[in-house]
């Protein structure tokens, strides 16, 4: 399937141009290449949905696969006051606050978030980077906080707000975020966790609260999340793409 996808988009884009493409941002910048990427991005999801349906799952594994050595990366700490003081505080103090197009704003607390319904997944984590680990996530689904929340009907994406500055801007765009659409929000595997392993969520892998969004790319997975916005189009974000590396020239949907 993967390669299959390849071979398409390899084709749609004529040979080697998705490889020179990568990671040169005066490139990426263009008008012209951003719409080649735009359609070719739709035509990513539209495979996608098309080949393994909408609510496929991603694959689960046994205890017995779980990476010894979880890998951290991007940022692996939080440079921020707030964020520290909540920390040392076993972010007893932190709330989740929840926004933007929905009937009723939330702040949910870690142990509200504890005391909802909770889904355990072992999952492989795989970065764009070419690594992979497999990993133990518990959370409650996103579904459930959308449901509590309740949607307004302009409602279209799920905007995650991180604490980290992954990238010091003058406009300051470097904060993270990651968004994903109402599909797979839906999704049973769609969950925010606050235990990794059986065990709260170390700092390094984004505690309190982090995105596991299974079926796709590891940066989807937004760490250190704060605030969870829902809106019906990206223009008042960052720089206008959806998220922090599709800011920067990477896929938005990112789907593997
Ligand atoms: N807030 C935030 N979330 C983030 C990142 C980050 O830098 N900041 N990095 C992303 C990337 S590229 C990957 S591969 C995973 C890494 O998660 P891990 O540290 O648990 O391995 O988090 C993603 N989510
Ligand atoms: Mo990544």
């Amino acid at each position: 399937m993967t390669i299959l996808r390849r071979r398409l988009l390899t084709g749609a884009l004529g040979g080697g141009a998705l490889l020179t493409l990568a990671g040169c941002d005066s490139v990426s910048d263009s008008p012209e290449v951003q719409d080649v990427l735009g359609r070719v991005e739709g035509l990513d999801r539209w495979l996608q949905r098309r080949l393994q349906g909408r609510d496929a799952l991603a694959r689960e594994f046994t205890a017995a696969d779980i990476s010894r050595e979880f890998r951290a990366n991007g940022s692996t700490s939080v440079d921020d006051p707030d964020y520290q003081r909540l920390a040392e505080g076993g972010f007893a103090d932190w709330r989740l606050t929840v926004d933007g197009l929905v009937q009723r704003p939330l702040s949910l607390s870690l142990a509200e978030l504890r005391a909802m319904p909770s889904r355990t997944q072992i999952t492989r984590h795989d970065c764009v980077e070419g690594w992979s680990c497999i990993g133990q996530w518990s959370g409650v689904r996103l579904a459930s906080i959308l449901a509590l929340a309740g949607l307004q009907p302009a409602a279209r994406y799920v905007v995650f707000h991180c604490a980290d500055t992954l990238e010091r801007t003058l406009d300051n765009s470097g904060q993270y975020y990651e968004s994903i659409d109402l599909i797979d929000a839906a999704h049973p595997q769609t969950i925010l966790a606050y235990d990794m392993n059986g065990a709260p969520l170390p700092v390094a892998h984004g505690a309190p609260l982090r995105v596991r969004v299974e079926r796709q790319l590891g940066y989807k997975m937004a760490k250190y999340v704060m605030r969870i916005e829902v809106v019906d189009s990206f223009s008042s974000l960052g720089r206008g793409r959806g998220s922090f590396w599709a800011d920067r020239g990477y896929e938005w949907y990112a789907g593997i």
